[in-house]
């Protein structure tokens, strides 16, 4: 059984959707669930490690993480049966007046490889379309991008919304090209990081 759980790691690596389902399958069949979710998500942290290094490109990523969204599907209902949903949960957007969202998805992406639940609410969000979701699912994290320099002043917008409400205490994180550690301290962002596997990091110490 645990050649399999390496084959189905190894498939996720490789970004083998095919064979990451067939082995899924099998393996939900017999194995606790909670072993496949480790084997999947070692594999998203591989591939999230070799991003960040250089050593794979965003093509490389996506096909990654869409073969993992396919094996989450056929294990979700296993997991939540054995009480092993996502503990966290993160709202995340690309800010109002952007449309940019390729990096935002690839964040995305690595979070719910890393077992967070995230609320993507796509792009151009505006600040009260945020505060919503992060009231309607109980967010733990809310997760900003913005790739123009025009935009950025809406990080600042909507992290005055959070502060200014009842739930002014979530933790916010933001990145995008244009965005810098200086900029999130400016505007009172919890966490900035640079790329998506460190953004998986930082949300990982925020829930922490
Ligand atoms: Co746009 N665009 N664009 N564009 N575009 C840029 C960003 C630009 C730098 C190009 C340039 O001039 N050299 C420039 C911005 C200049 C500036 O503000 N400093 C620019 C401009 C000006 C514009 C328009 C205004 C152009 C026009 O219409 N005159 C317009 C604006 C539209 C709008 O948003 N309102 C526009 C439009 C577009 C397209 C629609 C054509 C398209 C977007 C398609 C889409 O996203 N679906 C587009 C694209 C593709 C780009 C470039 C070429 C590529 C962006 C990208 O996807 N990069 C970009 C130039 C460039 O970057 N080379 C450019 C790949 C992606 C994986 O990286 O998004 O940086 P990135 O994400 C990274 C990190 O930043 C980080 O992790 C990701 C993965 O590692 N990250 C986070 C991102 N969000 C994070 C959040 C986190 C943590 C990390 O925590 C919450």
């Amino acid at each position: 059984m645990d050649e399999k759980l390496t084959a189905l790691e190894t498939a996720i690596k490789a970004g083998k959707r095919k064979d990451a389902l067939a082995l899924t399958q099998e393996l939900v069949q017999s194995s606790p669930p909670g072993g496949i979710l480790n084997a999947l998500i070692s594999g998203m942290n591989d591939v999230g490690k070799r991003f960040k290094a250089n050593e794979i490109f965003v093509p490389e990523v996506l096909v990654a993480a869409r073969a993992m969204k396919g094996c989450l599907e056929v294990l979700e209902p296993k997991l939540a049966a054995a009480g092993l949903s996502p503990e966290h949960t993160i709202v995340m957007g690309t800010v109002e007046g952007d449309l940019h969202d390729i990096g935002k998805n690839l964040v995305v992406m690595l979070l719910k490889g890393a077992n967070f639940n995230v609320i993507d609410l796509g792009v151009n969000v505006p600040p009260e379309k945020f505060y919503e979701a992060v009231k309607e699912h109980h967010a733990n994290v809310l997760a900003l991008s913005a790739l123009l320099t025009t935009t950025m002043p809406a990080m600042k917008s909507t992290i005055e919304k959070m502060r200014g409400s009842d739930l002014k205490d979530i933790k916010v994180m933001v990145g995008g090209a244009p965005v810098t550690q200086a900029y999130a301290d400016e505007i009172g962002a919890d966490g900035y990081s640079m790329d998506a596997a460190s953004a998986v990091e930082l949300a990982k110490e925020l829930v922490g």
